[in-house]
């Protein structure tokens, strides 16, 4: 009944949304992670497969460096907050990026949270941290080549992705207004439906994520009646 196994998001809108209220950046990140949470028991509610999350862009290094070292204390927070309940609830937590450029700490905590998790078959969340399309596919490519391949099909390029062992996108809400990719999941996103909103993500609630999902579904039925 549920053609929808993987949801994809772009957290948008955070910074955009403290500032308003005349708070610090760091601020809209807080409630942005809590909201994280949130959109996750919606997911695991509503019987989604994979939500993956872009947390950290290959471009976000430009920020001001007080962002970034905020940011960074973020998945320490998360997991200090959250990892027994996503235990409890069968969350399991994954990651796909260049983790080698991500701090030791927060990778230690990262691995520890995947580790921890990894037994749980429920819901798998999954953070796209020091993340780039075009790096992850320059990635695979390199180790392709690494692998002795001279000539490959869409298969062997699937399998060499971070996303190797996950459903395609089916469906990509990005918050905050703006209607880019931005360099997220471009091989992964080919067939999937696209949701713009127009709502900062810390905002953006349980009611509205199952709004797109309506959204989707809705979309799915035109095109299987081929109207
Ligand atoms: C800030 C809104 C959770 C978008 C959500 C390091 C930007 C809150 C995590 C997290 C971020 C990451 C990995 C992990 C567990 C939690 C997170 C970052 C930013 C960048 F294993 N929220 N969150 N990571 N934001």
């Amino acid at each position: 009944m549920n053609s929808l196994k993987h949801v994809a998001i772009i957290m948008d809108g955070n910074g955009r949304w403290a500032t308003k209220q005349n708070k610090d950046r760091t601020v809209g990140h807080h409630y942005g992670s809590e909201n994280v949470r949130e959109i996750a028991l919606e997911a695991l509610d509503l019987g989604v497969e994979v939500v993956t999350l872009y947390a950290f862009s290959t471009e976000n290094w430009k920020r001001p460096q007080k962002e970034i070292d905020y940011l960074m204390k973020l998945p320490a927070i998360f997991f200090k907050k959250f990892l027994k309940e996503l235990n409890e609830k069968g969350i399991r937590i994954r990651t796909i990026g260049d983790l080698s450029k991500i701090p030791e700490k927060t990778r230690k905590v990262m691995e520890n949270a995947v580790e921890e998790t990894k037994n749980n078959t429920k819901l798998i969340l999954n953070f796209a941290l020091n993340y780039g399309s075009r790096d992850e596919i320059v990635r695979a490519t390199n180790s392709l080549i690494q692998q002795g391949l001279t000539s490959v099909t869409e298969e062997d390029f699937n399998n060499a992705l971070d996303t190797r062992d996950l459903p395609d996108v089916d469906l990509l809400i990005r918050t905050g207004g703006d209607k880019r990719l931005s360099n997220y999941l471009l091989w992964q996103l080919a067939y999937a439906e696209l949701v713009f909103v127009d709502m900062e993500w810390p905002r953006f609630g349980r009611e509205d994520f199952n709004k797109c999902i309506e959204d989707f579904n809705q979309r799915q039925r035109r095109f299987g009646g081929l109207v």
